[in-house]
């Protein structure tokens, strides 16, 4: 028996692939004690406590927050780091020129001097995790070793896990992808330990071939909480082309009509444009008896059924969301959903032991704390501009929660999806609403899809950012495979969705925003209903079909022809400057992209 083994307290599975790996990576890490997780409230409530007697968690008031706990990161850790992320797949052609990719020989060999003894002091956590409701045919398995406690209750929220984890895996009927991950800060004997552990040099890193996660140097949101970005997306993706199905950066929301009906739509944005928003809508006046479902805010599991239809899962269990701008007026679904048994990261804490964001109120608290520790006010503030939570702070908070949680949401076999939408925050060019002639035109509209850039991303505003089908952070292979993957799905569909391109964010010559967004874009979304159901009209413009004036459902707003036909114009000038933009990327991935996307391009440039 290996010195790791005496200390493992209590194994919670009997896969010997498993307990040999655990030993394995133990061995190489050398923590001080293991930790199965089972799961429980019990064990969840005695995590939390140890996080708040180490510095990491503020309880919060528990008559203003109830369950909810307070967490200020490190400085430097406050982001996914896109150019520490690696895919080390055998060839570097597999990776794509739009992904770092290191030799995964070479990767290995860093790996081993990075993870060597680096959970001194600590105690290596074995959490096993389902995306996916446990059992589903569409659920994946992974396990995550962790020497962060902030990282297992965090999972808790947004994956199933623990113990019905470990009997899914004794069944032995699914790979299991392992996943390693470290803060990187061995503590000596008798050192003291910080609030947020981390390490300058960080890590992220995927092998596709092997199925494997190891992520160094980051306690924060995608580096270390591996069953979101790192699984659900960048392996996933893998599993998905290789099995034929979809794992897509996507919001799932269902629309119920006054009659009943309900149809699913699955949805795409870059960062910045409201995505969970959207997944929480609550229609606008003139909507009585309509109703918007909640499915998933940030990934959706696509794969066809028996009869050639898609079918989505939602793989996480909770929201991951931006506090910042969420408020009452803007989601108060989501202020509902965080409002008890939640986490709150880098957002600012106030003298009652409540937290607070920019945009939660119209009027800010005479004082708080900020993300990083300061004494904060609105004075403050105003003279050097600091903010008092960081633009990217979080909430983790348990989608079963949501007050427009979808009945079928945790449904084994998913909700089928009869439209995907695409979109982006564009000031011009783009019209508020059209539709794809086709599956490979609309193929086409995702894959060149992008967003202004805002101060938030790059620090240059008004430059078109090129995020095909929002994946480019997230796609664990090559993007012009992933495009022809898409082209190639839809050679299994007895029905192919309808997709359509939204522009929330069009602005008139004044500057202003043309379109009042946030409940109002329900209207666009009945459009985009009724058109993948075939009954609404719309007229052919020479990039797809859009609505009429007439088309939209108006009730309850005042909306003129006027500024509508303003928001809807095709302006051809600014479309032969757009296709020119869709070729940087497409130059950069000519030698993997499908002949048709090539063909599409060809077509919309004769049409316009
Ligand atoms: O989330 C947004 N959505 C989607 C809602 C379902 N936002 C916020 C984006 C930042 C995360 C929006 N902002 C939306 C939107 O549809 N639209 C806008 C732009 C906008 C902002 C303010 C107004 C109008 C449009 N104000 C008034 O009309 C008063
Ligand atoms: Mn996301």
């Amino acid at each position: 028996m290996s010195a790791s083994t005496q200390i493992s307290a209590q194994p919670l599975s009997q896969n010997t692939h498993l307990l040999t790996w655990v030993d394995k990576i133990a061995a190489l890490t050398k923590p001080d004690a293991i930790h199965w997780v089972d799961g429980s409230q019990e064990e969840y409530d005695r995590l939390c406590g140890q996080l708040v007697e180490g510095g990491t968690f503020t309880r919060l008031n528990q008559d203003l927050w109830p369950g909810c706990f307070y967490a200020r990161s490190d400085a430097s850790d406050v982001a996914r780091v896109e150019d520490r992320t690696f895919i080390c797949s055998l060839s570097k052609d597999g990776a794509g020129p739009t992904n770092n990719w290191v030799n995964p020989y070479e990767m290995r060999k860093k790996l081993k001097e990075l993870f060597n003894g680096c959970m001194r002091g600590r105690t290596m956590y074995v959490l096993a995790y389902s995306m996916g409701p446990i059992g589903s045919p569409m659920s994946q398995l992974g396990v995550q070793l962790t020497d962060s406690a902030y990282a297992v209750v965090n999972m808790r929220i947004m994956a199933r896990i623990g113990m019905p984890v470990f009997a899914e895996i004794d069944k032995g009927e699914k790979r299991v992808v392992p996943c390693v991950h470290s803060v990187g800060a061995p503590l000596e004997s008798g050192q003291k330990d910080v609030p947020w552990p981390c390490n300058q040099e960080k890590y992220i890193v995927h092998f596709p071939e092997t199925r494997e996660i190891w992520s160094y140097g980051s306690g924060y949101g995608g580096n270390a909480l591996l069953g979101k970005k790192c699984f659900a997306l960048r392996i996933a993706s893998n599993i998905a082309r290789d099995e034929g199905w979809m794992a897509e950066h996507m919001l799932i929301l269902g629309v119920e009509s006054p009659e009943g009906e309900k149809t699913y739509v699955a949805a795409a944005f870059p960062s910045a444009c409201g995505k969970t928003n959207f997944a929480m809508l609550i229609p606008p006046a003139g909507f009585d008896g309509w109703k918007v479902w909640t499915v998933g805010d940030d990934i959706a599991w696509i794969k066809p059924d028996a009869s050639g239809r898609l079918r989505a899962i939602n793989p996480e269990a909770g929201f991951f969301g931006v506090a910042p701008g969420t408020s009452r007026r803007t989601n108060p679904n989501a202020m509902d959903t965080l409002a008890r048994n939640s986490i709150f990261t880098n957002v600012a804490l106030t003298p009652e032991g409540g937290v607070w964001w920019e945009g939660m109120t119209d009027e800010p608290p005479a004082e708080c704390t900020d993300w990083q520790g300061n004494l904060w006010t609105p004075e403050i503030s105003k003279q050097t501009g600091a903010k008092a939570a960081h633009p990217n702070s979080r909430f983790t908070a348990p989608a079963s929660q949501c007050p427009t949680i979808d009945p079928a949401w945790q449904e084994p076999e998913g909700v089928p999806i009869s439209a995907f939408i695409f979109g982006g925050r564009r000031p011009t060019t783009m019209p508020l609403v059209y539709q794809a002639f086709n599956w490979s035109a609309g193929v086409y509209t995702g894959a060149t899809m992008g967003s202004e850039t805002t101060a938030a991303i790059t620090g240059t505003v008004g430059r078109v950012r090129r995020d095909p089908m929002a994946m480019l952070p997230f796609c664990g292979y090559h993007m012009g495979d992933y495009f022809r993957h898409w082209i190639k799905m839809a050679r299994n569909l007895s029905e192919t969705p309808r997709i359509f391109h939204v522009n929330w964010f069009r602005k008139g010559p004044d500057g202003e925003f043309l379109w009042p967004g946030y409940s109002e874009n329900m209207r666009v979304l009945k459009w985009i209903v009724d058109r993948a159901h075939g009954r609404a009209l719309g007229r052919e413009t020479p990039i797809g079909w859009m609505p009429r004036y007439e088309d939209i459902h108006w009730n309850g707003l005042y909306f003129s022809k006027e500024t509508f036909d303003e928001l809807q114009k095709f302006d051809s000038a600014a479309w032969k400057q757009e296709v020119l933009g869709h070729e940087e990327l497409f130059i950069e991935l000519h030698d993997h992209l499908p002949s048709e996307l090539v063909y599409e391009r060809e077509l919309l440039i004769c049409r316009i």
